[in-house]
């Protein structure tokens, strides 16, 4: 059979099995139209029926999460938890709470985890998880007894060999703290079943910095590439949580500037650059919003509308928000203003016609999955250090990140050679983390 007989069969069974999850047909679509040519190399994989057991999670959790606000009334929120391929490794991958979060945005998302957490080279398996609680606006108080009630159900479906959750949108240390705490209480024992830890109590240095790190590193060798350096750059990014942050951080101590940022809410634009210390006090220190930057910096603007932040003339377009924040107008946009390259540090920010301009136009593209993988494989080594009961340097962990994300730019310019792709770094991501998958699965037999 033809191999585009065999994944179009396979995206109409999606659709089928999974109505109404467009984010979720939207991945694994992405994903099915880039194996054609592994497919007919390798037919193996078509026999084994390899693409239909990896579209179906091996495990889909559901839950109530019930709690009280500071007045005493109380609320019912949904949990989930995606425990999607377990062929490299325990499931691994981060928990989101985003009011907008549903069983579509987070099998899209752990259906990804599986590919990008091959890419890695780490042995760890895909899955994500959460719950449509919004923690903007709520007190300490409130946001514990909802990490505590969310894990006196998630408990039982995780741990340090079966499933390792983390932060993403939402998440960050505060609640993995109170989630580890109640996990450690029920289950009487210390163990590192989350990553993104506090660095008293198992966390490993440079996980907070990893994955806004790792997308400038790979950015680097996207631009090495092309005979560039991050010198003199500039560089627009979307959002300014966890990972815009430290794509920052870093962008700025290789010489690079940061012109713009935003949140859900609206963008500034700093033409000068960005003062980083500023965006860590409001968003980090005191939960504020963006447009605060203004009142303190008046050299720099303040405009509604996140999408307008790609109306910034940029080299580098880093978008670091969310899923489908980029679109082809946007992306026409970014082309005309000369912009080179764009890597992806939210997952699937950019739309499938936003991406179809940037290869038209020779933007050099990076996916999520290659691109925002320092986070989860800084993860993967929080695990290792965890394993053995010690601590590595920062310098250690940084060493480490620089060195796999210069690898997984080398796999997949590797996979578009190979495959007959070149220039096209989300079919070689797609391609090289698919391989490695497919190969364990077949190993492992039916299961
Ligand atoms: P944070 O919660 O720290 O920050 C999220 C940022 O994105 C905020 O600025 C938020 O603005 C903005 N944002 C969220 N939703 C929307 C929306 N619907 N429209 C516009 N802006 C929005 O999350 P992270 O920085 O951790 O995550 C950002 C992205 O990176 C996500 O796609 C996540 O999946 C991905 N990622 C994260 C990793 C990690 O290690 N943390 C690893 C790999 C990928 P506002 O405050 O207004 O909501
Ligand atoms: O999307 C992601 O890779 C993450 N949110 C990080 C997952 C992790 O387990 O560190």
């Amino acid at each position: 059979m033809a191999a585009n007989t065999v994944t179009q069969a396979v995206y109409e069974q999606v659709l089928k099995r999974n109505p109404g999850e467009p984010e979720f047909h939207q991945a694994v679509k992405e994903v099915l139209d880039s194996l054609g040519p592994v497919l007919e190399k390798k037919p193996q994989y078509v026999e084994a029926k390899i693409l239909e057991r990896m579209v179906e999670p091996e495990r889909q959790i559901m839950f109530r999460v019930p709690w009280q606000d500071d007045k005493g009334n109380i609320h019912v929120n949904r949990g989930f938890r995606f425990e999607f391929n377990s062929a490299l490794g325990p499931y691994k991958g981060g928990l989101r709470f985003h009011p907008t979060v549903s069983a579509s945005i987070l099998k899209f998302l752990g259906f990804e985890q599986v590919f990008k957490n091959s890419l890695t080279g780490l042995m760890m398996g895909g899955g994500k998880g959460g719950a449509d609680f919004d923690p903007k606006g709520k007190s300490d108080g409130e946001v514990m007894r909802f990490c505590q009630s969310f894990m006196t159900e998630l408990f039982r479906h995780v741990g340090p060999n079966t499933d390792v959750p983390a932060g993403d949108i939402g998440v960050g240390g505060r609640e993995i703290g109170f989630m580890f705490g109640q996990y450690k209480r029920i289950c009487n024992d210390f163990t590192g079943v989350f990553t993104g830890k506090g660095l008293e109590w198992g966390g490993s240095l440079g996980r907070t910095e990893a994955t806004g790190y790792g997308l400038v590193y790979i950015a680097e060798e996207a631009l090495e590439a092309l005979g560039k350096g991050l010198e003199g750059t500039t560089v627009s990014i979307s959002g300014s949580g966890n990972v815009a942050i430290y794509a920052t951080e870093k962008i700025h101590q290789l010489g690079g500037k940061v012109v713009a940022l935003s949140d859900s809410n609206g963008f500034i634009h700093a033409p000068n650059g960005v003062h980083l210390d500023t965006v860590k006090q409001l968003k980090l220190v005191e939960r504020k919003r963006i447009k605060e930057y203004v009142k303190t910096h008046k050299t720099a603007t303040y405009a509604e509308g996140c999408n307008d932040v790609w109306n910034v003339k940029c080299d580098i377009a880093l978008p670091c928000a969310t899923q489908n924040e980029l679109d082809v107008t946007a992306a026409r946009t970014l082309a005309k203003n000369g912009c080179i390259i764009v890597a992806e540090g939210a997952n699937m920010p950019c739309t499938p016609e936003a991406v179809d301009v940037f290869q038209k136009n020779k933007v050099v593209f990076l996916p999520g999955k290659a691109a925002n993988a320092g986070g989860v494989a800084v993860s993967g080594l929080e695990m290792a250090q965890n394993s053995q009961r010690i601590f590595w340097t920062f310098e250690k962990t940084d060493t480490e990140l620089k060195g796999i994300m210069a690898n997984i730019y080398k796999k997949i310019s590797h996979a578009t050679q190979e495959y007959g792709c070149p220039g096209n770094f989300a079919a070689g991501a797609n391609i090289a983390g698919f391989i490695k998958v497919a190969n364990a699965m077949l190993a492992q037999g039916l299961v």
